[in-house]
């Protein structure tokens, strides 16, 4: 298999997505925030494992130069999901990795925690347009847990938990009972079950592995209080950023990239710091579960 793992031994790792690096933030504010993410993780004992296509490798914990360099090519690497893994590799473009093609290569990897911003899921309108995010399809079939801040209310939150319900995906509230949506810490979508300690966790991914199940699980922890945004003007900037996209007839594997880089521009950055802020507090969640997760495997 052309997968090229390289991790420190004798730290838990999490797996990083690199979309979000190089779709999701500008560039230096994106290799900030990588930076910023080895930081945590090293003060958590834990290790970086972020996953990208480089040289017609599938690449797992990238060198210093390496981070560098992807952040820096940013929009120009190619967003791969699941399917578009094979002809990245086979025309060795550099390819960064969404929240599926990363589950798919911590989970070969043998990581069982990754950390992430916002998962993608199913489309406002996506009823009749089918946009539904691989994220959901990979959840449902790979056993890694992705924490995440829920997912950005771009999407329709509703039908993005039904469908996880209907595949059979774990959806884990930490510290919270609703669904949160990215900049806003709460929705107005109830959550199955709530979980409010980091060992808690470890333990259902546990008793996950115990069942034989084949899927991940989704842990969905709220934006830090300080960094959050209002819900009104959150949805005020989300229908016209979808109406620019719609204006400019934006589909596909754009609509995600597009959105939330009209979001950046009109809050004036304000969406930015709110990413960063949270991207942080997810990593250094997941590196505490994975902490405990690897004290029961003991
Ligand atoms: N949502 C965010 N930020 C992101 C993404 C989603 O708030 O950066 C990225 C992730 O990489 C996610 C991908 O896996 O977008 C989903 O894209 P799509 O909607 O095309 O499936
Ligand atoms: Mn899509």
């Amino acid at each position: 298999m052309n997968i090229k793992i390289d991790l420190p031994i004798g730290f838990p790792a999490v797996a990083l997505e690199s979309t979000l690096l190089c779709h999701g933030l500008p560039w230096p504010a994106n290799y900030e925030l990588a930076l910023k993410i080895n930081t945590i993780l090293a003060e958590e004992g834990a290790s970086p494992a972020v996953v990208a296509l480089i040289d017609g490798l599938v690449r797992v914990g990238l060198s210093d130069s390496e981070l560098e360099n992807l952040c820096r090519e940013g929009s120009k690497a190619v967003k791969v999901a699941t399917r578009d893994m094979a002809y990245v590799l086979a025309t060795k473009q550099l390819g960064a990795t969404t929240v599926s093609a990363t589950m798919w290569a911590a989970a070969n990897a043998g990581i069982r925690l990754f950390a992430t911003g916002g998962i993608g899921g199913v489309h406002r309108d996506g009823e009749n347009s089918m946009d539904i995010s691989a994220d959901l399809v990979e959840l449902s079939r790979t056993p890694v847990a992705v924490v995440s801040a829920g997912a950005k209310s771009i999407l329709d939150l509703g039908r993005t938990l039904e469908y996880l319900e209907t595949m059979g995906v774990p959806v884990v509230g930490f510290r919270t009972d609703t669904f949160p949506a990215f900049y806003v810490p709460h929705s107005p979508y109830a959550l199955p079950c709530r979980i409010d300690d980091e060992k808690l966790v470890a333990a259902l991914i546990h008793q996950q592995d115990d069942l034989g199940l084949p899927s991940g699980m989704l842990i969905a922890n709220p934006i830090p209080a300080e960094y959050a945004i209002p819900a009104i003007t959150m949805e005020t900037w989300i229908e016209e950023a979808l109406e620019a996209a719609e204006a400019d007839r934006i589909s596909g594997k754009a609509v995600t990239p597009y959105l939330l880089a009209y979001l950046h521009r009109i809050s004036q950055g304000k969406t930015v710091e709110a990413n960063k802020a949270l991207v942080l507090d997810n990593v250094r969640l997941a590196a505490r579960i994975a902490k405990e997760y690897a004290s029961l495997r003991e």
